[in-house]
């Protein structure tokens, strides 16, 4: 490989700074026609972690993506998202990886939000995802893309695919959750979907600072 390729390929590395695996595989599809060469912080497991502590899925994406660009020397990108239901003022929101408590799994907490609309029916189970990406440059440039979801809560669990909330997730156009599309249907229509899709472009034109 020639000097000038060989600096190009090194430069267009992107650091995704989470070990949530389904998070990785919705972020690797959505900017795969970037040809970019992803790594993981599945790919450094002796790196500290950090407390995410925020107020907001803003500060916490934020925090995560900063932190990592300055430990590791990279462009990188962090996700913070949740779930936000209408009739439980927005919680679990920040706290929707641990809402029935620190290291709590997907199942748990499914059954924990089951248990808290337990009694209220489809008409008043309005929720959203929310997902905030934020993309830290080692030289200090940021930038934050947004993106929501709308859906109802389901009375009980449907579905494989997906993560998290997923399969309680009712998208109501689909008469389907979000737990029985594909990636790339899922990709299309979610919060992380419409994130990535505000990031790729922007994401093209750091590229090309870089390679100019
Ligand atoms: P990292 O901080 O390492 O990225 P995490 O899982 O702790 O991983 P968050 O703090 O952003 O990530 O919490 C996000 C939680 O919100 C996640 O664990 C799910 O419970 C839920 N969530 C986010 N996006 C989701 C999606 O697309 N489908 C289902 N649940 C989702």
């Amino acid at each position: 490989m020639k000097g000038k390729d060989k600096f190009i390929r090194k430069r267009s590395e992107l650091i995704v700074a989470t070990k949530n695996k389904g998070k990785i595989r919705e972020i690797r599809e959505g900017l795969k026609e970037l040809g970019l060469r992803i790594r993981t912080l599945s790919d450094y497991p002796n790196l500290s972690e950090i407390e995410e502590d925020g107020q907001s899925f803003k500060e916490n994406a934020l925090k995560k993506a900063r932190f990592y660009s300055t430990v590791l020397g990279k462009l990188t990108l962090a996700d913070d998202s949740g779930l936000e239901v209408d009739r439980l003022k927005g919680m679990p929101g920040i706290y929707s990886a641990r809402y029935s408590g620190e290291r709590a799994s997907s199942r748990e907490n499914n059954r924990k939000l089951l248990t808290e609309m337990e009694g209220i029916p489809l008409s008043k189970r309005g929720a959203r995802f929310k997902c905030i990406i934020a993309l830290v440059s080692p030289d200090g440039e940021e930038v934050v893309a947004e993106g929501t979801c709308r859906g109802r809560i389901g009375f009980k669990e449907k579905g494989r695919r997906g993560f998290g909330y997923d399969p309680l997730f009712i998208l109501p156009k689909y008469g389907k959750t979000m737990a029985e599309l594909p990636l790339k249907e899922k990709n299309k229509i979610s919060h992380r979907g419409k994130a990535l899709r505000k990031l790729r472009k922007i994401l093209r034109s750091f590229m090309d600072q870089v390679v100019v």
